[in-house]
């Protein structure tokens, strides 16, 4: 007996991150449908970087702000510059998932108010950044990971220090805040693979308080 249900599924990564593993399997299905119906009012495309490249993730939101990315920079945006209208709204399983997962480590009255959902192809990769465009850095950032599995790089507060590899598979969801919200990560590039929830592809939601 140890009296704790979680005991094999909460992983603390690092100070202020924990690793939920399988938290959101049970909502898989119903996350993706929801992804899907995001995505027929604001499709997914592949935003352009102020250094001119285009990114090889596809990405889309959902919430009263999107993350959007342009020749003149990142930022936050009520409008999806792509239709002119605001982003779809936020569907309540995903905030509430959030605040769920929130409160297994330990954030309490977790409320986003942005999610920008990531498509990656065999192929696509995210580099090294942090996230610094949201106005607050008290707030956590919650992710979940559909579809196929990832290799995320979890780095340190400089940009120099070595990344730990990390698998994350599908409904394995993370939390990150505190000393942990402000570090470098990224994605390796994704490795083929056939998954039926996705289409072949990997999902990863992040939910955030943008404002
Ligand atoms: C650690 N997405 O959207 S999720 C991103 O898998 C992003 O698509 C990755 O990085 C993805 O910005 C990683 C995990 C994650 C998200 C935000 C973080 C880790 C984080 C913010 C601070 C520290
Ligand atoms: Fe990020």
């Amino acid at each position: 007996m140890t009296g704790d249900l979680f005991r094999d599924t909460v992983e603390p990564l690092a100070e202020g991150a924990v690793l939920l593993r399988e938290f959101a399997t049970a909502e898989a299905p119903a996350l993706m449908a929801a992804v899907t119906n995001i995505a027929a009012a604001s499709p997914f495309r592949h935003m352009t970087m102020p250094g001119g490249y285009d990114m090889s993730v596809a990405m889309t939101n959902c919430g009263d702000l999107g993350w959007v990315t342009d020749r003149r920079g990142y930022r936050y945006d009520p409008v999806d510059p792509d239709t002119g209208r605001s982003w779809p709204s936020m569907p309540p399983l995903f905030a509430s998932l959030a605040t769920r997962a929130a409160d297994a480590a330990q954030y309490a009255d977790f409320t986003p108010d942005a999610c920008l959902i990531n498509r990656y192809e065999p192929g696509a990769r995210l580099s090294l950044h942090q996230d610094k465009d949201e106005r607050d850095f008290e707030a956590p950032i919650v992710s979940i990971s559909l579809g196929l599995p990832a290799t995320f790089l979890f780095g340190g507060l400089r940009r120099k220090d070595r990344p730990r590899r990390i698998r994350l598979e599908s409904g394995d969801v993370v939390v990150w805040g505190g000393p942990s919200r402000l570090v470098y990560h990224g994605v390796a590039p994704l490795a083929d693979g056939d998954d039926p929830l996705t289409g072949g592809r990997r999902i990863n939601l992040t939910l955030r308080k943008a404002r």
